[in-house]
């Protein structure tokens, strides 16, 4: 087979390096809270996701001839579909704000577009491959490198003016991409499951937590107990990867007042349903097990009777309806980084 040009060549794999280095940051930032390591992922992945667009004009001419010469493009189009609804997506929850489409967020729709792109993106590499050459590699091509990265780059600027010239809701988003939503107000902040959860109903007169300390000793504690211990008031901000945050007051009691401070292993926490989510031990003096928030006992939809507030960690780490906080020998990193369920 003859190789392609060489400039279809370079174009392919830019893209390449491109869709994956946004795939990872995108994840990157779905993990992170508010920092300045945050903020730098997000115009990161901004820049790469813009990168893809940059390129459009080099890629179409590849595209026209791809057309010409070969027979079967359905999975290529829906490649292209599927970039372009991830790329639009992504755009527009970065300069209109925590909009839905039919019940959707548009930021689940950006990741789900994502996800769905990545067999896509396989099928179409792994079917036409690129194989660089000796000659790919050459100062001219790391000045192009740097021509693609600039103009993606004033790309990114571009679309942060005019959202903030235009008084976009963009201009008010969070470092980690998210909106303000019911801050202060816990009636007004969404309820919001990460996966496949849902809210189930906790009989309080019942209610016990499980409570397993590091000497092996197990103890049940009932509602009534906890609420007589949930004396420690902190603020906290609670930012969901759908997009949204709030910062509210919590009311509790902290794991360590349960726990103490365990000196190896890690802290687990599980909720009735089963979603569980691993601490490092010594974080137990942050975590508070929250009985209120705003003053007033937890609603179902916000975690009753009791849910996790982990300050400085995103939303999928602040277990609702927690049935269980336990010394575990596995390490913390030892979960995937995100829940499955
Ligand atoms: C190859 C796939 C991807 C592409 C091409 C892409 C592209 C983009 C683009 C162009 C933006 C708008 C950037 C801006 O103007 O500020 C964006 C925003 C965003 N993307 Fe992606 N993305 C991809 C995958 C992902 C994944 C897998 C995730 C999460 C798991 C993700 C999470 C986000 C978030 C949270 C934002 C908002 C960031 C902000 O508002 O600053 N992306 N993406
Ligand atoms: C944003 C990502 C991409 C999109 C939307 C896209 C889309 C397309 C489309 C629609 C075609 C023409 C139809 C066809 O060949 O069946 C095409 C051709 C082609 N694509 Fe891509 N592509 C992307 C990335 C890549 C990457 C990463 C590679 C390889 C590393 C690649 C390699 C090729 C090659 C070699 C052709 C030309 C085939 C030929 O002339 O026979 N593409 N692409
Ligand atoms: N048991 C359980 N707890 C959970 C979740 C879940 O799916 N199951 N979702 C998490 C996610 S992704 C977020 S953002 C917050 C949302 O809390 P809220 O519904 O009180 O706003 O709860 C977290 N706690
Ligand atoms: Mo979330």
């Amino acid at each position: 087979m003859v190789a392609p040009p060489r400039p279809i060549r370079q174009t392919n794999v830019a893209l390449l390096v491109l869709l994956s280095g946004a795939f990872v940051t995108g994840w990157l930032a779905f993990g992170l809270e508010s920092s300045p390591e945050s903020r730098a992922v997000g115009i990161t992945h901004g820049i790469l996701g813009l990168g893809i667009l940059v390129l459009a004009p080099w890629k179409s001419v590849i595209v026209r001839r791809g057309m010409r010469r070969r027979r079967r493009h359905a999975l290529a189009i829906a490649f292209s579909l599927v970039v372009m609804v991830t790329l639009l997506s992504g755009l527009v929850h970065a300069t209109l704000g925590p909009v839905e489409v039919a019940g959707v967020s548009v930021l689940a729709v950006h990741v789900a577009s994502a996800v769905a792109a990545v067999p896509l993106a396989l099928l179409h590499v792994v079917r036409r491959r690129q194989r660089l050459r000796a000659t790919d590699v050459s100062r001219r091509t790391a000045l192009r490198a740097l021509a693609v990265g600039g103009a993606s780059a004033l790309v990114y600027g571009a679309v942060e003016s005019v959202s903030t010239g235009a008084g976009l809701p963009g201009a008010r988003r969070r470092a980690t991409g998210s909106y303000e939503v019911g801050s202060r107000v816990p009636a007004a902040m969404p309820v919001t499951q990460w996966f496949t959860d849902g809210v189930p109903r906790v009989d309080v007169t019942a209610y016990e937590l499980l409570v397993g300390r590091a000497d092996a000793s197990r103890l049940r504690v009932p509602y009534r107990d906890l609420l007589a211990m949930a004396g420690t008031t902190r603020p906290a901000v609670l930012d969901c990867t759908g997009g949204w945050w709030a910062g509210q007051t919590w009311r509790g009691v902290p794991l360590d007042a349960l726990l103490g401070t365990p000196e190896h292993g890690s802290i687990v926490v599980r909720s009735v349903t089963g979603y569980t989510r691993l601490f490092p031990a010594e974080d137990a003096s942050a975590l508070l097990l929250a009985t209120h928030v705003g003053g007033a006992p937890l609603s179902p939809g916000h975690g009753a009777p009791v849910r996790l507030v982990a300050p400085g960690r995103r939303g999928f780490w602040w277990v609702k309806w927690v049935e269980e906080v336990s010394v575990d020998p596995r390490s913390w990193w030892s979960q995937p980084p995100f829940p499955l369920q």
